[in-house]
């Protein structure tokens, strides 16, 4: 079976109601430190978990006899620098239990996340290699760096089968997201259809790297059914899909709202976004497992503002 943990977070729903679907519910536990909405709690089984605490994590496991674990978990790059100690134990600790549980055998695979946090200022910018300098500046990209070399240690002293991506900025309809610098993609869709304009905290030229979530979604699955030996890097995968600037995706909006007027009011986050790569070189992902992303800019903002518009 299956376990999530951090179910209800901006991947974590997602990825919960894809695997269930593929799957069936009965197989895909899911986990978190809060209640999703109500629908999501009702579609399948569901643990009030604290992803920190190693006996309530092991406890869940054993009951529910899972064998693979999508720990979802995290607090993202904003939030992070704003409480960066509760950030790291959240962060590792969640990590090392999970790692832990695979050494002891009693899991059988892993998915963890990294971010192109774990890239910092010194890092090429354009076409940022798999193998690289990477000297992060936020507590984020720290925790996401030092997990990365976790799971590589993990994987060669014991043998765990631990498997993870470096996700860009994620970008969906179906939950709010948390606490990161590549929110405002997301919330200028909803505040175009709202007010028709936004009010953006990054400045016009910050290109970064981003990707619809169902692209998202289907990477991390994908590698997770990927062939064990297919797996060449066991610190995380570089992943890329598209990459664009606050300008660039005003612009794709003003298709569908001609009028859309954005605005730039940097703020915290533009340090953070200056300090992340503009474009990714996935081509190690493309060849050890196949992987291919499929929406672009203009698809993903069609898709955004048809969901949106219907929901609001
Ligand atoms: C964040 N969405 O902004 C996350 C992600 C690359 C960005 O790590 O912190």
């Amino acid at each position: 079976r299956i376990l999530i943990i951090g179910a209800s977070g901006q991947i974590g729903t997602e990825l919960t109601t894809f695997l269930r679907k593929k799957y069936g519910n009965h197989k895909v536990i899911a986990s978190d430190i809060k209640e999703g909405d109500e629908a999501f709690m009702k579609a399948g089984p569901f643990e009030i978990l604290d992803a920190m605490d190693y006996d309530a994590v092991q406890d869940v496991v054993i009951r529910h006899e899972i064998t693979d674990v999508y720990l979802m978990a995290a607090m993202l790059s904003a939030t992070a620098e704003k409480f960066p100690m509760k950030a790291w134990e959240l962060n590792m600790n969640s990590l090392f239990n999970i790692l832990n549980l695979a050494r002891d055998k009693k899991i059988e695979k892993i998915f963890w996340p990294s971010s192109i946090a774990v890239f910092g200022l010194t890092t090429p910018k354009s076409d940022t290699p798999q193998r690289t300098v990477m000297e992060p500046s936020t507590v984020y990209g720290i925790s996401k760096q030092t997990g990365e070399r976790w799971c590589e240690y993990y994987h060669k002293r014991y043998g765990v089968d631990v498997r993870s991506i470096r996700y860009p900025g994620l970008i969906s309809y179906k939950t709010l997201p948390g606490g990161g610098t590549t929110d405002y993609a997301i919330d200028i869709y909803y505040k175009a259809l709202k007010h028709k304009k936004y009010i953006c905290f990054l400045n016009a030229e910050t290109t970064l790297p981003m990707m619809f979530m169902d692209d998202a979604i289907n990477a991390t699955v994908g590698l997770m059914e990927a062939e064990d030996r297919d797996i060449k890097i066991r610190s995380s995968y570089n992943l890329a899909a598209m990459s664009f600037n606050p300008e660039e995706i005003a612009a794709s909006i003003r298709t569908h709202i001609p009028d859309f007027k954005i605005t730039y009011e940097p703020d915290f986050r533009q340090a953070i976004a200056d300090s992340w790569p503009q474009s990714i070189d996935d081509t190690q992902a493309r060849k050890d497992w196949g992987w291919e992303h499929k929406v672009s800019l203009d698809e993903m903002t069609q898709i955004m503002l048809e969901n949106l518009k219907e929901s609001n």
